[in-house]
């Protein structure tokens, strides 16, 4: 079983966003996809995922690596198991796609919400414990932007103290297929757009989104797209993410289809009185000359 749809939204008449969505079932794990999704008639992703979600514990329990999929989706409108609604936050309505996933103890929201103002928060919420020990979950979307079509695009990454090399003070251009991780005193933060139109989408860590760590070492990777490597989900392991034998670093991507994974790493205190609460987590994807 599967689910998926169509959206226009606002309206037909008013179509500020337009995209697609679906929940495939097993053995596909990579949430509530979002394909061909158009922001005020200009296209944005091909494909944006949720293929990787990885649990690390201090102790003796997991590492797991945790399906989000039509099979551990819960119905929660009607028999839906993915629920689409309008949302209103500080006077901004947005588009937002749901699922609810439970995975042993886990109760897991994962929620697309595209903002009016082109404005994109992809999200995860996690609430209860597999096992009694601090933990942390680390969430892998994977954002194939075509940004006015597939090809054509370049990668920015932005620091405080990086000069103005053409683009802006704080800009340079990434050249070639790397991984890179937050770097707080230089408010870093990266970019993707297309080369003739300039068109863009500004990629800013959540302010929940921790930090990279032994287990899960990177928080941004650029590469070029390669149909094989889009692996629905079945991409790496429990111990590994597998991501690191995408990059070639002799790769350019000046020019070509890009495809960003982004991580978010969201720890979870183990104390009874925090066993219950949500946390979520995920970047802010912001557009620009839209
Ligand atoms: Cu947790």
């Amino acid at each position: 079983m599967s689910e998926s749809g169509s959206i226009v939204w606002p309206s037909q008449n008013w179509p500020l966003w337009r995209l697609n969505w679906s929940l495939a079932n097993s053995p596909d794990a990579e949430g509530i996809t979002v394909t061909s999704a158009y922001y005020n008639g200009h296209e944005v992703f091909y494909k944006a995922s949720l293929p990787s979600l990885r649990v690390q514990y201090d102790h003796n329990c997991g590492p797991y690596k945790d399906p989000l999929n039509y099979d551990t989706a819960q119905p929660i409108n009607g028999s839906s198991r993915v629920k689409t609604y309008t949302v209103t936050s500080g006077g901004l309505a947005g588009l937002a796609i749901e699922a609810f996933y439970r995975i042993g103890q886990y109760r897991l929201t994962q929620r697309w919400t595209f903002w009016m103002d082109g404005r994109i928060s992809p999200r995860l919420y996690s609430a209860g414990l597999q096992c009694l020990d601090d933990h942390r979950h680390h969430a892998y979307w994977r954002f194939d932007f075509d940004i006015d079509g597939a090809g054509n695009d370049m990668a920015f990454e932005y620091n405080t103290t990086t000069p103005n090399t053409g683009w802006g003070p704080g800009w340079h251009v990434k050249q070639y297929e790397m991984s890179r991780v937050k770097n707080p005193p230089t408010a870093r933060s990266w970019a993707v757009m297309d080369r003739s139109t300039l068109r863009g989408y500004h990629i800013i860590p959540g302010a929940n989104d921790g930090v990279a760590d032994a287990f899960s070492n990177r928080d941004i990777w650029f590469m070029q797209y390669r149909g094989n490597e889009d692996r629905h989900g079945q991409q790496g392991g429990a111990g590994d993410d597998g991501l690191a034998t995408y990059l070639d670093p002799g790769q350019t991507i000046v020019g070509t289809d890009l495809v960003i994974w982004y991580c978010s790493h969201l720890g979870h205190r183990a104390e009874a009185a925090h066993a219950d609460e949500v946390h979520s987590c995920g970047p802010n994807l912001v557009p620009f000359r839209w």
